[in-house]
């Protein structure tokens, strides 16, 4: 965990060291906004937009839209949905404001011109943020009532240690990790130290390569025990996708 400076108006530019703080919140698996409640709550759209601006996007994957550029042909649209923001025009619109000439654009989904844009001008990052309401101590009810209504607002008092547990409890679901307890043969598995994966790196493949880089040169098969496999144990394969607190045993050549 680090605990980075504090975002100011103007980071993006370069003030408070702004570029070099979200330089490396860029490079984070999530990051937590901690708010003070006493100040107005417009210095969230504050922090988020010097952010944004850095190609960080909260809360969201990547666009569902194809973009390839090529050498000619002009802009090849074709739209798999209703009531897009993107029609041809538009599309058209904004390739030339970037300079493309030539593309193949699919709209998968819904999406806005910004999120084509980003697609376009790739180097965006997508993390899980909470926005972590500090000082609810100094708070009426009726103020924390509203607070609390904010997407993805975490109301905490850390002076009173109040609602640690309940943020602790949204790190974990926004992380959207797994846990893999491993088992060397003959012995119990290790409970206390699992391995953690991402959901979406989470083969046994993923699991070896997360241990060591020697081991999957060497992997025979798995033994895996949990919600993963229809038997238990079951003799699995490095495609093997695993599930939260599953039990893994590798078996080497
Ligand atoms: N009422 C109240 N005050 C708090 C709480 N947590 C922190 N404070 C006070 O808020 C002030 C700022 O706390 P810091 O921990 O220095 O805040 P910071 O965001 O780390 O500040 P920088 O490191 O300077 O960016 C201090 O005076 C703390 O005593 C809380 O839960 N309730
Ligand atoms: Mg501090």
């Amino acid at each position: 965990m680090l605990d980075l400076p504090g975002i100011i108006e103007g980071a993006h530019d370069g003030k408070g060291r702004g570029r070099q703080v979200i330089a490396v919140a860029r490079t984070c698996d999530m990051i937590l906004i901690i708010l003070d409640a006493l100040r107005p709550i417009s210095h969230k759209k504050i922090i988020e937009r010097e952010l944004e601006k850095f190609g960080l996007r909260f809360n969201k994957g990547p666009p569902d839209i194809i973009f390839r550029p090529r050498e000619r042909g002009g802009i090849n649209f074709s739209c798999s949905v209703e009531n897009s923001d993107l029609d041809i025009e538009t599309v058209r619109a904004i390739c030339q404001v970037n300079k493309i000439n030539s593309a193949d654009v699919r709209i998968n989904s819904p999406s806005t011109e910004d999120e084509l844009i980003d697609v376009i001008e790739g180097n965006r990052v997508y993390i899980p943020c909470i926005y972590v309401l500090n000082k609810i101590d100094q708070l009426t009810i009726e103020e924390l009532d509203l607070f609390s209504e904010l997407p993805d607002v975490v109301p905490i008092s850390a002076y009173n240690g109040w609602n640690i547990d309940y943020l602790l409890d949204k790190i974990w679901e926004k992380l959207d990790f797994i846990r893999i307890y491993t088992k060397p043969k003959g012995a119990i598995p290790d409970f206390n130290e699992p391995v953690i994966l991402r959901r979406s790196r989470r083969t046994v493949a993923d699991l070896c390569d997360h241990i060591h880089r020697a081991i999957l040169p060497q992997f025979k098969y798995a033994w895996v025990w949990g919600s993963s496999v229809k038997h238990t144990p079951q003799k699995c394969g490095r495609d093997n996708v695993l599930e939260d607190e599953d039990v893994v045993q590798i078996v080497k050549r």
